[in-house]
């Protein structure tokens, strides 16, 4: 590329490290089936044969298995040839050495399936992959295993377990490279590293060698990071490729950084944007379709081979999303729509008819059409009931007694609830003022059952005028909102991260209760017994215990889904009337709600998880139900999305 001046330094720096990593111009292989790089002409050769990926992002653990295929199969129909995903190793591993490999997270099915669907596959093992989840994909337990943990770096005791993880995960990936006859052509180390701080290259060499050492010599490893000196060099790793991410805009620029660091071989974008994640309360964010074709064009005229970030965004399910901290927290909603070619219900939008156009130009598109979008429906209106309130669930769950409060990682809780309770020792001042600074995410104040207000790490409120006698028992139900899941601070502690003091006055002696809402075997049993204490009464949600008008508490439901062949239908769940909280169709947990604040209105509800007949519902509302009035007490299910809703002030 031209206009690269002062770049002699660096690029005699590199050039001696791939030297001294004994790379020739092209590697060969001897099996017949080999993806290499060739430097000499700027391009991959995949069986001896010029090959330029146009791939799509696409994460099985935002789509539920039975709609894989059909996710895959429209990528394929829109002319792109590769997938690309990341592994999430706080999923596989959700609790130290207890692996999953199931359902959703049935990675080696994923893969085959993208094989059979005629895709090759680019992997990205991390251990860390930020994408909007919790903690970035880091499991949340390392911080319980070690509280001064130094995360992505040589620390031997996060590498410990780094180790122990990729003893598990790189097994399963091996068999299914390209040259032993699976469709993995190229395998990413880490992510965006250069973005992170800590710019530890004993690091980032111990992962290079580690992903060597399980897969063998002959795989394409690569980097990927921000289109710019800055994060490159941090970045790179010696005998690694290096490519960047970036979206619609200037192209020169970002290709010119990645040749500083690659002076020869294929140009790569691994992230280019057709949209962009969503924070709640910021407006839905969305990119025009023109736009992102044109960039798109441009590379692909440039021989570039470019990774569509995201091709379908799908769902961040349960409590997997993450936050970011930029100057304020912001939290990730459930949609992980990402304005991409195929809608968060995986339908194609007008945005994958513009790319399909231009992919043609460069890549032959499959015979055949492309399958329809999926039909939704309106089933209506579930009507629910109130089961009892976190606090009459509370002493039925373990608890932990400390002096000081301690957080959700020490108490070995992922992510969700927390309850809080101390009783107050001494008088106070009237009003006195109770500081929860450092609540990571948000707190719910009662004292002695009766609801005081809410502390926020998104809204800086930290404090709160607070009248109380001797005795009084003051409860903090703390909400973490996600795991920050980019930068220096994914040491994301949840729960009262500091002491909760009065007039300056630290309180002691704390009763925690996790509540059990990331293990549906577990919350089935709670809210069994929660039931059975009630004697099944039906609990009048102004006797629930929670905030006023029925927050912090349970509620349950079914609807009826008609028998007949075309059903059940993808739907939408919309909560009109409810404030924040998780919701669960038939126990599985579709993810937190806050319609109020936007911009995510209504939640996705994929016809997988649904059954012709009755379809149980469980809602854990935090704030304020429509309850007060029984009649009013319903979701209602309909058949368009909406995550743009209006945000507030
Ligand atoms: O690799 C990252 C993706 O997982 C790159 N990226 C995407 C995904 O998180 S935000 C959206 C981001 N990087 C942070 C850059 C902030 C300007």
């Amino acid at each position: 590329m031209r206009g690269i001046t002062n770049t002699s330094i660096l690029c005699i720096f590199y050039l001696l490290a791939l030297l001294a990593f004994g790379r020739s111009n092209v590697q060969e292989r001897s099996s017949n089936k080999s993806f290499v790089i060739d430097y000499n002409n700027n391009q991959f050769l995949k069986d001896g044969q010029p090959f330029r990926y146009i791939s799509g992002s696409i994460h099985y653990f935002r789509v539920i298995p039975s709609d894989w295929r059909d996710r895959l199969k429209k990528m394929r129909m829109a002319g792109f040839n590769a997938l690309q995903t990341y592994v999430e190793w706080s999923s596989h591993e959700p609790e130290p050495g207890m692996y999953d490999f199931n359902d959703i997270l049935d990675l080696e099915t994923f893969l085959k399936t993208a094989q059979e669907e005629d895709l090759v596959v680019i992997l990205r093992l991390g251990p860390f992959i930020d994408a909007e989840r919790d903690m970035g994909g880091l499991p949340y337990w390392l911080l319980h295993k070690n509280q001064d943990m130094r995360l992505r770096s040589s620390d031997p005791s996060y590498l410990t377990y780094v180790d122990e993880w990729f003893a598990v995960l790189l097994p399963k990936i091996k068999p299914l490279l390209y040259e032993n006859g699976g469709p993995i052509i190229m395998v990413q180390v880490e992510n965006e590293y250069g973005s992170y701080p800590a710019c530890d290259f004993a690091y980032t060499s111990h992962m290079r060698n580690l992903v060597r050492k399980g897969l063998g010599d002959n795989v394409v490893l690569f980097t990927t990071d921000g289109g710019g000196v800055g994060y490159l060099k941090c970045g790179k790793i010696p005998g690694v490729y290096s490519t960047v991410d970036f979206g619609p805009g200037d192209i020169t620029k970002p290709f010119e950084a990645m040749r500083l660091f690659e002076p020869q071989g294929p140009l790569v974008n691994s992230e280019y944007y057709p949209g962009w994640l969503d924070h709640w309360g910021a407006p839905h964010s969305t990119r025009d379709a023109k736009v992102v074709a044109k960039s798109f064009d441009d590379m692909l005229a440039m021989n570039a081979s470019v990774n569509m970030y995201m091709f379908h965004g799908g769902t961040s399910f349960g409590l997997s999303s993450g936050s970011n901290l930029d100057g304020s927290f912001q939290a990730c909603p459930t949609s992980y729509d990402y304005d991409a070619p195929l809608s968060e219900a995986g339908d194609p939008t007008e945005k994958y008819w513009i790319i399909r156009n231009i992919t043609k130009k460069y890549l032959p598109l499959p015979s055949g059409d492309v399958p329809p979008a999926s039909p939704k429906y309106s089933y209506g209106r579930a009507h629910l009931a109130p089961l009892g309130s976190v606090f009459q669930m509370s002493p039925l769950l373990q608890s932990v007694t400390q002096k000081w409060p301690i957080t959700f990682e020490q108490l070995l809780m992922p992510n969700g609830l927390v309850l809080y309770e101390t009783v107050l020792p001494f008088r106070i001042a009237d009003p006195a003022r109770m500081s929860i600074s450092d609540v990571h995410d948000r707190g719910y104040v009662f004292v002695d059952s009766q609801f005081l207000g809410m502390v926020s790490r998104e809204q800086k409120m930290y404090d709160l005028a607070v009248s109380a006698l001797p005795n009084h028992t003051i409860s903090i139900i703390v909400e973490s909102q996600g795991r920050v899941c980019f930068g220096s601070e994914i040491n994301d502690f949840k729960g009262l991260t500091t002491n909760v003091t009065i007039n300056g006055y630290s309180l002691e002696n704390w009763k925690m209760v996790p509540l059990p809402l990331t293990n549906m075997t577990r919350l089935s049993y709670a809210l069994h017994y929660l039931q059975k204490k009630l004697k099944g009464n039906q609990v009048h949600p102004e006797r629930l215990m929670g905030t006023p008008k029925g927050g912090m508490s349970f509620y349950k439901g079914s609807f009826i889904i008609p028998s007949n062949d075309s059903h059940p239908q993808d739907t939408f769940l919309y909560l009109d009337g409810w404030r924040k909280g998780l919701v669960w169709v038939n126990d599985f947990c579709l993810g937190r709600y806050w319609p109020e604040v936007g911009p995510q209105v209504a939640l996705y509800v994929p016809r997988g998880i649904l059954k012709k007949g009755s379809n149980t519902l469980l809602v854990l509302e935090f704030e304020a139900s429509p309850c007060l009035i029984p009649s009013s007490c319903f979701v209602t299910f309909k058949d368009t999305p909406k995550i743009d809703g209006s945000t507030p002030k």
